[in-house]
């Protein structure tokens, strides 16, 4: 069980104010999965990929212009992801759903830990990594059915286009049911978490602004400030899988 300290001056509102909540959201970013070995876009990349900006690769351009290189950036993170399993802060969201009255996870992740722990209807804004589609039909495909090509790429089966990961690039809309769940639920909660996101990236970064101006009570948890840190009512400036253990610790819930 983590040892984390929350900070006295502000425990009591935080734990009042999320224990009198009937709806809370969590949003959580690449910090959240941080602690199970997976880089943030914001770490260093390692290897091969550390002269590359993964917002510059996360894009449709790139892959036109360089297919394999954006392929294989995919590869190496899907290599990374099979060696990781969800860590404490992720099994404490999971048993907070089970504890409070309506409790939905919103991430920004692609990584599929929060659904591995337990969270199951995790809203996942930005698509999900073990996924490919269809780069011209825009249709999940499974990698079984995908035809291997000559130049060490998978092509759909059906038009014969490459495929790519199911996640979103900068410059694409998100899945517009899971952005209107997203918003849905901020707009109409008592408590939002804001966890291990830079808030930098847009629309997700504006869901706890959006919360916030409906009247929800909002908890930043990041071990670095960030654009929302001004605004929010309590931050906890600690890592999400020492802080939420003793955040559920405090709220008198065991997990
Ligand atoms: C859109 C999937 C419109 C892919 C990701 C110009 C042209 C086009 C668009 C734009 C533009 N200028 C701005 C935009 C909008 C753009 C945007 O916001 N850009 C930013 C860079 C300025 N947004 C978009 O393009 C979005 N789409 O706007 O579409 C549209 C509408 C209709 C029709 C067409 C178009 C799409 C954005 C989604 C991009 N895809 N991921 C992939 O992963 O490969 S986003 C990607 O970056 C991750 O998902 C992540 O969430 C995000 C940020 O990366 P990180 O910094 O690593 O993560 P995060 O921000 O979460 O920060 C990490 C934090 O964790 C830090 O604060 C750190 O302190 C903290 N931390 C570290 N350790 C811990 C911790 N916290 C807690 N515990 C720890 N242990």
């Amino acid at each position: 069980m983590s040892n984390f300290q929350l900070p006295t001056p502000n425990l009591q509102s935080l734990i009042s104010n999320v224990r009198a909540a009937q709806r809370v959201v969590a949003l959580t970013g690449a910090g959240m999965s941080a602690e199970s070995g997976i880089p943030t876009f914001r770490d260093p990349q390692s290897g091969l990929w550390a002269k590359y900006d993964p917002t510059q690769l996360a894009t449709v351009g790139a892959f036109e212009r360089d297919p394999k290189l954006v392929w294989d950036w995919y590869e190496w993170r899907r290599a990374t992801r099979r060696d990781t399993q969800p860590n404490p802060g992720h099994f404490a969201l999971a048993a907070m759903a089970k504890l409070l009255p309506h409790f939905v996870v919103v991430t920004q992740n692609i990584d599929g830990l929060h659904h591995l722990a337990g969270s199951p209807d995790a809203i996942e804004l930005h698509g999900n990594l073990a996924r490919n589609k269809c780069s011209r039909e825009d249709v999940v495909i499974d990698r079984a059915e995908a035809r291997a090509t000559n130049d060490g790429l998978l092509a759909c089966p059906r038009c014969g286009a490459y495929l790519r990961p199911d996640v979103v690039w900068f410059g694409e809309a998100l899945p517009r049911d899971a952005l209107e769940r997203a918003f849905a639920e901020a707009t109409h909660c008592d408590a939002f978490f804001a966890i291990g996101t830079s808030g930098l990236v847009e629309p997700a970064a504006a869901l706890p602004r959006f919360a916030k101006r409906a009247g929800a009570f909002v908890v930043e948890i990041n071990p670095e400030e960030t654009p929302l840190s001004a605004s929010a009512d309590v931050v906890l400036r600690g890592k999400a899988g020492q802080v939420l253990p003793a955040l559920m610790k405090n709220l008198g819930f065991q997990i």
